[in-house]
Parts: structure tokens; C-alpha cells; sequence
């Protein structure tokens, strides 16, 4: 395992590895600082407006010529994506977790998480399928059929610097699209490797059209360009419900798909019959996991009153004694924070919480590498949904209330304006069912005896409200990167009209 004095160096080694040009990441404006230690690990080029507009211009060449290559010969680009990833997958992982700070299993996850919807685009290549409708004509056929839709942009956020480019391209690229892409500006070098083994595919794959996927290094001028290109027809943006409430607007003005992931507030019940033991484990990874940095992190635990005072000494427990430092080493939980603003974030929560009614334990700084910024897991006890456990806090706190009614509940946890994902612990069969139907919780993500983070790619990943509604991944996602037609074929020698209508010449 290196040491923090060789963190620059390390990073440089494995972007060379990867494929990544040294004159990519070295000399450029934007220094780029590891959240392991507040050390720049590289200095990346700002795309400048003519270079984006280079880029989506000859993205939109590229999708012409790409949505005419059939489904299944585009899987095989994806699928050599995927055997890049697979290859790549150590370096990879460990330069998310330079870049991102989260511990090399969580960094190695969301390699695997690229991979596997490599896998799943793959198949569904071969799967894009659409209906045949009866029709009310005699001698017609009614179907639809699914097309290339044009080109896709992408928006991501530092904490799935790069899983959550892939969930959108991997199924962009299949459906025949183009991909343009602006990673973060807090993570760019995990982009630039991202875009080297992209490039190695297609070399690979011999024909793709340049341009096909490109990457756009840059700050918030580089995001507009990409919201208000007029052949970015689908716009995928990962981040604040702010950012999400910029860009609707101006997709809507020019009605270009919108497909948004944007906060969560995500919340677990915890019944009377609940396992205890697998409860402690599925709330400490859903709340103290990669630094309580998901969009699905947990952060409103609703405790039934029969169970609070056994499981809280353990939550507790599980608080002090968590392993937080250098995500570089094996017996590491919880990671850095990602930079100052993240840290005044979490202190101005917990100043609130208290003077709420709150009880907090834990949320100090504890000491780690260098100047990285390090805190312990904060858990709040709230004697009731205030406002502040309203407001998404993207930090390791997790707000505990008791409860004594299920349906009140369920009610608390659907009050959050946003709906991403949501969770009940119980061995009660009602229970679990009622939570998971039509009256029980709101959100796009409800789980069982899971924690409301880990989501698999196969299902459609997203959420409801202030989450922004996008679908992402699995399930029928790939529809919103495709265009539907309604074709009705007349296959007789008569001209009968819909509804019966009349017009004989
Ligand atoms: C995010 O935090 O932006 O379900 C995405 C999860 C991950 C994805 C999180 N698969 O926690």
C-alpha cells in the first residue's frame, strides 16, 4: 500500500496505465485535489465553448452514422467496453477512490456496477422491442417501432464519478445514440480514464464513428452548453435539486428530454418484528457507507417505541467504533469527506438539529492523512420531523424518531419532498406489502429488509418529487433513449378510415 507522499505520483502511474496522455492531466487550469488528503493529483484542460461546440457537432455526425449500424453489432462496442472494464477493473476502482475518496471496496463496486450494465446493455442489443396493437381496420397492421433517438448528454456528480456515465451510455450507445459527457468538476480524472478505455473499445471495434463519446472536462458554462445544444435531444443530469430546477427549464423551452437524478432524503422504517442484527447492519452501510454521500444514503430512521431502546445502544455502538481514515487501507469503512463546503454543510445541519431538539452523537473531525477532512458518522435523535430533517444534508448524518403507528409512519416518511428511495425492516408480511403498495411509500425505490442504498443495475434506478423522476439502468429505461413511432400499414386495396369517418371523392 503506497503512502500519502506518493499519492500524485500513484494517481499520474495509474492514469498511464489506463491509457490517459500525461499532457491530459498535467499543465492544465483545474487542479484536481484527492479528498484523502487535500493533495492535487492533477491539473486538467477546461473545454473552451468552440471545443464544446467541436464536440457535440461532431457528436451529432456520429449519431447520423450510428443509428444506421444495427442494435446488436452496437452491443458489440459495448460489450469490448465491458472487457475493458473488466481488465481495468483494480486501476480503475483505485482511481475512483483517489479521486472520490471512497473506500477501495465501494470503489471497486462501482467498477463492477459499469461492468454489469455493460452485460445488460449487451443483451439488450438484441432485445429492443416494440408492439403490435390490434387495429380496428380490416387488412392493417398497427406496431411501433423504437429509433436512435440523437444525441445524449450526460451530467454526473463526484460521488459515482463514473458508474452513473455508464448507466446512461452504455444504453445510450446500443440504442444508437451519441454520448456527450461532463463528468464533475471535483472528479475529471476519473472521466479522462473512463474515456481512454471508451477509446480502446473503439479502436477495437474497428468502424465506430469519431465523436461517438466524448467527455467534457469544465465547470458550469460547459453544462450549459450541453443543456442548451439543440442536438442534445436527451439531457441525464446526476445532482442537487438546484442544479435540476436550472436545467429543467431550459430543456422544457426547447422540449428536449430530461432525465433527472437529483436529491434524496431517504428514509427506513423499523417495525416490531424486525431482525434486529440484520436492521444494524442494513442502516449503518445505508447511512455511514461511502461517507453518507449516495443520493441514496440513509438519513430518517423511524424507530417503532417497542424496539427503540434495544436497538439504538447498538446503532450507537456501531457509531463509535466505525473505522473512519485512509480509504486506501483494507480495515477502512468510512472515507473523507469531499471538500470544506461538505464539512460547513454538516456543521450547519447538526447546529440546527440541535437547536431543534436534537441529541447528536458523533459529527466531530477525527485526525486522517494529510489535510483530507475526516468526521465521525453523526447520529441525531429528533423528537419529531423537523425542518432540518427535511433538508438534505449530503453527509453522514442520520436523523432517528420514534414512532408507535405504521401508517404515521409511512405518512413521515412520504412528508420529505424528495421520493428516491425508502426502506421497512419487518418480518410482518402486511406490513412489508402495505409499504410496498399503492398507499405506502412514495418513492421511486422501496425495499424490504434491505437498506434504501446498494441499488442492482437490473432494475430502473431513480425517484419521484424533488428527485426528479428519471428512470436510469435497468428494466425499460432504454425507452427514454430511443423515439417511438406508430406505424399503421395497409395491406388491403380499400382506404376504410379510423372511427368510421366518411370522405369518398
Ligand atoms: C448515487 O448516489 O448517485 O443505489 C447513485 C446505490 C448506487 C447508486 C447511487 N447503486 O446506492
Amino acid at each position: 500500500m503506497s503512502t500519502d507522499l506518493t499519492l500524485p505520483a500513484e494517481t499520474a502511474s495509474l492514469l498511464g496505465r489506463l491509457g490517459v496522455r500525461a499532457a491530459a492531466f498535467a499543465g492544465g487550469n483545474r487542479a484536481v485535489a484527492s479528498p484523502i488528503t487535500g493533495e492535487v493529483i492533477g491539473q486538467v484542460h477546461d473545454a473552451d465553448l468552440p471545443t464544446c461546440d467541436a464536440a457535440l457537432a461532431s457528436a451529432q455526425a456520429a449519431f447520423l452514422a450510428w443509428r444506421s449500424v444495427p442494435a446488436p453489432r452496437r452491443g458489440e462496442l459495448v460489450r469490448l467496453l465491458g472487457e475493458e472494464l473488466r481488465t481495468a477493473k483494480t486501476d480503475l476502482g483505485l482511481l475512483v477512490t483517489l479521486e472520490a475518496g471512497k473506500t477501495l471496496s465501494e470503489g471497486l463496486g462501482e467498477v463492477q456496477e459499469m461492468i454489469d450494465i455493460c452485460d445488460y446493455a449487451v443483451g439488450l442489443s438484441r432485445q429492443l422491442f416494440g408492439l403490435t396493437i390490434a387495429t380496428e381496420r380490416p387488412d392493417h397492421r398497427m406496431m411501433e417501432t423504437w429509433h436512435p433517438l440523437g444525441v445524449v448528454g450526460v451530467i454526473s456528480a463526484f460521488n459515482f464519478p463514473v458508474a452513473v456515465w455508464s448507466w446512461n451510455a452504455a444504453l445510450a450507445l446500443v440504442c444508437g445514440d451519441a454520448v456527450v459527457w461532463k463528468p464533475s468538476e471535483k472528479t475529471p480524472l476519473t472521466a479522462l480514464a473512463v474515456q481512454a478505455l471508451f477509446d480502446r473499445a473503439a479502436a477495437r471495434f474497428g468502424d465506430a464513428p469519431a465523436g461517438l463519446s466524448t467527455v467534457l472536462i469544465g465547470g458550469r458554462d460547459v453544462g450549459e452548453a450541453l443543456v442548451a445544444d439543440p442536438h442534445v435531444r436527451l439531457l441525464s443530469a446526476t445532482g442537487s435539486t438546484a442544479m435540476g430546477r436550472a436545467v429543467a427549464p431550459i430543456l422544457a423551452a426547447r422540449f428536449a428530454r430530461a432525465l433527472l437524478e437529483l436529491g434524496g432524503n431517504n428514509a427506513a422504517i423499523v417495525c416490531p418484528s424486525a431482525d434486529l442484527d440484520l436492521t444494524l447492519r442494513g442502516a449503518a452501510f445505508a447511512a455511514m457507507g461511502t461517507a453518507g454521500q449516495r443520493c441514496t444514503t440513509l438519513r430518517r430512521l423511524f424507530v417503532h417505541d417497542s424496539v427503540y431502546d434495544t436497538l439504538l445502544p447498538r446503532l450507537k455502538g456501531a457509531y463509535a467504533s466505525v473505522q473512519i481514515g485512509d480509504p486506501r487501507h483494507a480495515d477502512t469503512l468510512i472515507g473523507p469527506l469531499i471538500d470544506a463546503a461538505s464539512l460547513a454543510a454538516m456543521e450547519r445541519a447538526l447546529k440546527d438539529a440541535r437547536d431543534q431538539g436534537g441529541t447528536v452523537v458523533g459529527g466531530d473531525r477525527v485526525a486522517g492523512p494529510g489535510q483530507g477532512i475526516y468526521v465521525r458518522p453523526a447520529l441525531v435523535e429528533m423528537p419529531a420531523q423537523t425542518a432540518v430533517v427535511l433538508r438534505e444534508t449530503f453527509a453522514p448524518i442520520l436523523y432517528v424518531m420514534r414512532y408507535s403507528d405504521l401508517d404515521i409512519a409511512i405518512g413521515l416518511n412520504n412528508d420529505a419532498p424528495q421520493g428516491l428511495s425508502s426502506s421497512i425492516f419487518t418480518n410482518d408480511v402486511r406490513e412489508a406489502e402495505r409499504f410496498c403498495s399503492a398507499t405506502g411509500s412514495d418513492c421511486g425505490i422501496a425495499n424490504v429488509n434491505i437498506g434504501p442504498s446498494g441499488a442492482e443495475i437490473g432494475g430502473a434506478f431513480g425517484g419521484e418529487k424533488e428527485t426528479g423522476g428519471g428512470r436510469e439502468a435497468g428494466s425499460d429505461s432504454w425507452r427514454a433513449y430511443m423515439r417511438r413511432a406508430t406505424n399503421t400499414v395497409n395491406y388491403g386495396s380499400t382506404l376504410p378510415l379510423a372511427q368510421g369517418v366518411k370522405f369518398d371523392i
